[in-house]
């Protein structure tokens, strides 16, 4: 439903302008018929998990895509990060940045390693490596880099710090499969990298995810942990745990992969419509992406200046839910202000003034194959109109209570 005053908006009680809830990360399904088919294929074979032909073949395929020796395909992300961290011998204190999700600090908590949250480059949203050196002390045993949205951090400069400092690189790249810097793909940086593959990333294998690394004593390392350490039957040489991904989610990673450059084409396509409908709206920024480099662009982000737009980045997402826009304030309020951290770290926000400013300014937009140019541009057309009357807005919005719960649920 078009809205042009802004009397009509929902937030007031009026209907919403989207009938079904539009969602960011809503899952990309490839072709149904080809994964029931390997569905049938797992179930005849009764063959469902423990290094698979499927899980086999969606790790070949994984490491030829990317040009790199091994990929370790995991049930999910965290639990391959844990299992990266582990392999690498972290301990005592690893860098790390404060604007990514949880999982990036929990990972290291979870086995008594301490995150040290350091700065972000405003401009980038990565890792400041100018502030990374600033944070190395004799405990210090490594740095985690996180390739947030898919955009890469500054590899060259932190693997030049690790390499000084005789410090191991991880790399966080939940967010970058498929996606290069300097024309070569994320996976074969730092000494292992670590790609998301959860329901609502725009390559799923419904959980899951995969450490990639070209060394080789890492590589069985890493393979044995997965698995609780069996070296053999009956033979256990190491600590483990179990980190395996199933045949199934290896059949939906493969039947994925087969409509990779279909998801990108459409995030592209998304993208390019976010960006032509909101370049003129004052106080709204898209990040944007190297076009020269290959990317996913699995996330539209925007940032609020909240003094050019007339209203804040929270009063924007209160409006979009509202109206069935289920808007993400990713990576608010910042790692540093969630438990067990913030308690542990009251002072952390001092020295994260730019973490700080952009966990209050950022807002990601529904994107992916659910998403057709019709929703795009009503959800820009309200932004235009909220933009263009935020002095009406805002004063409506002081004078009467808020109708949205605050306590958002996807399911209400
Ligand atoms: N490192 C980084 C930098 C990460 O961003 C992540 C995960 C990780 C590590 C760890 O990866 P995993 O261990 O998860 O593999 C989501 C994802 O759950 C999470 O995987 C992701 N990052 C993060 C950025 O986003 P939330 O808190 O947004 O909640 P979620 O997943 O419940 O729902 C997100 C949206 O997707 C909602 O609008 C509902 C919709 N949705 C979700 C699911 C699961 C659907 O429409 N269908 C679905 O099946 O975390």
């Amino acid at each position: 439903m078009m809205k042009s005053n802004v009397e009509e908006l929902a937030i007031w009680g009026a209907p919403p302008a989207f009938k079904q809830r539009l969602h960011v990360g809503r899952p990309n399904i490839g072709n149904r018929e080809r994964l029931l088919e390997r569905i049938g294929d797992l179930l005849d074979r009764r063959w469902l998990t423990n290094d698979g032909p499927f899980l086999q073949e969606f790790e070949k395929r994984i490491s030829e895509r990317l040009g790199v020796k091994y990929c370790i395909a995991v049930c999910n992300a965290t639990v391959g990060l844990e299992i990266a961290i582990k392999a690498t011998g972290l301990a005592g204190e690893v860098i790390v940045p404060s604007f990514t999700f949880i999982a990036t600090a929990h990972a290291l908590q979870w086995q008594q390693i301490t995150p040290v949250f350091c700065d972000i480059n405003p401009a980038t949203h990565n890792l400041d490596p100018a502030r990374v050196e600033d944070l190395i002390t004799k405990r210090t045993t490594g740095i985690i880099g996180v390739h947030l949205w898919g955009r890469p951090c500054d590899v060259e400069a932190l693997a030049d710090i690790a390499r000084r400092h005789k410090l191991k690189l991880l790399l966080d790249a939940a967010h970058a499969f498929a996606c290069s810097h300097n024309g070569q793909m994320i996976g074969s940086f730092g000494n292992a990298e670590l790609f998301s593959f959860h329901a609502t990333k725009f390559l799923n294998t419904f959980e899951g995810g995969a450490v990639v690394t070209n060394d080789d004593e890492l590589a069985r390392k890493i393979r044995l942990l997965r698995n609780f350490g069996f070296a053999g039957y009956d033979i256990v040489s190491s600590l483990g745990t179990n980190g395996k991904m199933s045949e199934v989610s290896a059949a939906m990673g493969l039947t994925s992969l087969e409509s990779l450059e279909k998801f990108v084409a459409a995030n592209y396509r998304n993208y390019i419509e976010y960006r032509q409908q909101l370049a003129d709206v004052p106080g709204i920024s898209l990040l944007t992406f190297d076009e020269d480099e290959k990317c996913n662009y699995q996330y539209v982000v925007l940032e609020i200046d909240e003094h050019a737009m007339g209203i804040t980045r929270d009063q924007l997402d209160d409006i979009l839910w509202a109206e069935n826009i289920l808007s993400r304030r990713y990576f608010y309020p910042g790692c540093h202000r969630m438990e067990p951290y913030r308690t542990r770290y009251p002072q952390a926000s001092l020295w994260l003034p730019e973490t700080e400013r952009l966990a209050n300014k950022v807002l990601c937009l529904p994107t992916g194959t659910a998403m057709g140019s019709t929703e795009i541009k009503g959800i820009c057309q309200l932004i235009q109109l909220i933009a263009c009357e935020s002095e009406a807005v805002k004063e409506r919005m002081l004078k009467q209570p808020l109708r949205h719960n605050p306590l958002k649920s996807y399911f209400e």
